[in-house]
């Protein structure tokens, strides 16, 4: 169904018939943009197919009018991208939070949306207090505590829950998480059963990355979803986040789908996104368009595909560029709001008859340069003098703290394989990283890239962060260095 030739024709409205008329009046050969009925949103069409399309929400966004008309109009669940995780909810022991995950919840019910509720235990985003536990009987208690409060907070507003998020490895193995090594491979099944007991209506997802397709990762799923049916452990859904690389949407994912579906659980995507190399041009979206359309197409026909969740509207503020250096343009809307030709892709998939607009000239989200970027990173290179600039924020509480890093290569040359160092005046201890290796002697401090985050393109900038801890005093590092060149400081 991906064949624009097959797919019924668009509905016109009267303007577009007279503009086309006009046009083929004078003999021009051109292609006649089509427009969706004004009447035609996703949410309407996936209303038609008794399921969702939602998006991920910061709700600080809201207050900008294009974004929040986008939200009103073409959505009908929300979930939180950030609000509801263990960091932002409990960030000390046993002392709940709930502003921003509130906001979240009450967009949802002022606008009639289904609330998702995303993640309660996941391996990032968790409190530093938490590496503080080193007995496993006392990590569970923490755990059962932290999801009876969240669920039960939530209960009757949530439809369904994240309670476990990533806890597989690609080669099918658990995550050697905090959870898994000192609950051990019960953690998962007791989260559910806590999740369960707190909110008896919602239902209860295991949620992960790379398990579109048939592969080791998902299988492992769907061996603990077979067990846990089979045990009597609660479990009600599997959600398949698709952070998709371009044309990469995996062939097997309609089949892949369909065997969970088989064994009773209910399925979603989670977490669409479909990433490409910056800036984007018009063949990169119109493969994006058919990818975009083979996801929504494989929910649409698996009936118990809820629905399809989009992580993000505007590629303006998706997560892609902070972490994939020289990656974006992934959502639907453009920087500035512009729907892209994905739109149509996903309205197709779920049975609409939208047909692509004339494609408009991108907005570049970076610099890019203006000849053909290079495929390939250049050699590695130490960032020359000056070459490099750091932001650092911290989100702390009594004695943890949560930090996030962003490194940006500012010289002319490209980085390939970066090394980050500082020092801590204050006796903070780095307890557990992500999106880079972060190791720690005494005072000094190094991060180094992940494997894929190694190549910085000139001007090109990515992120990473760790959980912490401190005995009252948090200063940020007065000094940064990559690949021993000091770098200033935003
Ligand atoms: O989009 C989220 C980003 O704002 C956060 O900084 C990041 C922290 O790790 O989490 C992002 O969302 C993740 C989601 O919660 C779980 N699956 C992967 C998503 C992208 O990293």
């Amino acid at each position: 169904m991906t064949d624009d030739s097959k797919r019924p024709p668009g509905r016109h409205r009267r303007p577009l018939l007279a503009a086309a008329a006009v046009l083929l009046a004078t003999g021009a050969a051109i292609a006649v943009p089509h427009l969706a009925d004004a009447a035609t949103t996703l949410q309407s069409l996936a209303a038609a197919k008794g399921k969702t399309v939602g998006f991920a929400l910061t709700s600080s966004y809201l207050s900008e009018a294009a974004y929040k008309n986008i939200a009103d109009t073409e959505f009908n669940l929300v979930v939180a991208e950030n609000a509801m995780k263990w960091s932002e909810t409990e960030p000390s022991r046993n002392s709940f939070t709930y502003t921003a995950g509130d906001a979240v919840a009450n967009y949802a019910a002022s606008s009639g949306k289904q609330l998702y509720g995303h993640a309660l235990v996941w391996h990032q985003q968790y409190p530093g207090w938490v590496d503080g536990i080193s007995s496993g009987t006392d990590l569970l208690a923490a755990m059962k505590n932290h999801i009876a409060n969240v669920a039960g907070h939530y209960a009757g507003k949530v439809v369904a829950w994240d309670v476990v998020n990533e806890a597989f490895e690609d080669n099918g193995s658990r995550r050697q998480s905090i959870f898994q090594q000192r609950i051990g491979n019960s953690y998962i099944e007791e989260a559910f059963k806590a999740a369960r007991a707190a909110d008896p209506a919602a239902k209860l997802c295991i949620n992960d990355y790379s398990t579109d397709g048939i592969n080791a990762k998902s299988t492992a799923i769907l061996n603990l979803v077979q067990d846990f049916k089979a045990r009597g452990v609660p479990i009600d859904c599997v959600g398949f986040q698709a952070h998709l690389i371009l044309g990469q949407v995996p062939s097997d994912l309609q089949a892949n789908l369909q065997r969970f579906a088989n064994l009773g659980v209910d399925v979603r995507i989670t977490e669409l996104d479909v990433r490409m190399t910056t800036p984007s041009d018009a063949s990169k979206l119109a493969t994006q368009k058919s990818d975009f359309q083979k996801v929504f197409t494989a929910c649409a026909n698996v009936t118990r595909c809820t629905g399809v969740t989009v992580w993000g509207i505007t590629d303006r503020y998706s997560w892609v560029p902070e972490v994939f250096s020289g990656y974006g343009a992934a959502l639907i809307w453009d920087d500035n709001y512009n729907r892209k030709p994905a739109y149509d892709g996903a309205a197709a998939g779920f049975g609409g008859t939208t047909t692509t607009p004339t494609p408009t000239t991108p907005t570049p989200t970076t610099p890019g340069p203006t000849t053909p970027g290079p495929t390939t990173p250049g050699p590695t290179t130490p960032a020359p003098g000056g070459g490099c600039a750091v932001g650092y924020t911290v989100n702390q509480w009594n004695t943890g703290f949560t930090a996030t890093v962003n490194v940006k290569n500012t010289s002319g040359t490209a980085i390939n394989g970066w090394t980050l160092a500082w020092s801590y005046s204050a006796g903070q201890t780095v307890t557990q990283s992500w999106s880079a290796t972060v190791t720690q002697s005494g005072s000094a401090v190094t991060a180094a890239n992940a494997a894929w985050n190694a190549a910085l393109p000139a001007g090109g900038s990515t992120s990473f962060g760790f959980n912490g801890s401190h005995s009252g005093s948090n200063p940020a590092p007065a000094a940064f260095s990559l690949n021993g060149t000091a770098c200033t400081v935003a």
